[in-house]
């Protein structure tokens, strides 16, 4: 589960960045990719709580509507997501709003 701690880096070229959910918060709760980059969401299994991925602020092209929320995560659950515009989104856990997550997007 040290995933996360290395992978919260600033390497450029990723192309799929990892977000753990535990300890009722999103780890790391900033996320710097480029277009085109998935982030995968994963809840450990050790942790107890149901959450889900919402959408609280989209790039004004994206829409809400169209980047709207996961379904309900178990413990190990993953959710990915593939970021097609650049642009600053934000998301939390409708269940727990102290998650938060700022995902910037960056043009290649
Ligand atoms: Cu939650």
């Amino acid at each position: 589960m040290l995933l996360v701690a290395l992978g919260a880096g600033t390497a450029a070229s990723a192309a799929n960045k990892r977000v753990l959910v535990l300890d009722n918060r999103f780890a790391p709760a900033r996320v710097a990719i480029a277009r085109g980059d998935v982030v995968t969401w994963l809840l450990p299994r050790r942790d107890r709580l149901t959450h889900n991925v919402t959408a609280t602020k989209t790039p004004r092209r994206v829409g809400r509507r169209a980047f709207t929320s996961s379904r309900f995560l178990s413990p190990g659950d993953k959710f990915r997501r593939k970021f097609k515009r650049p642009g600053k989104y934000r998301f939390y856990c409708s269940l727990h709003p102290n998650l938060r997550l700022a995902v910037n997007v960056r043009r290649r």
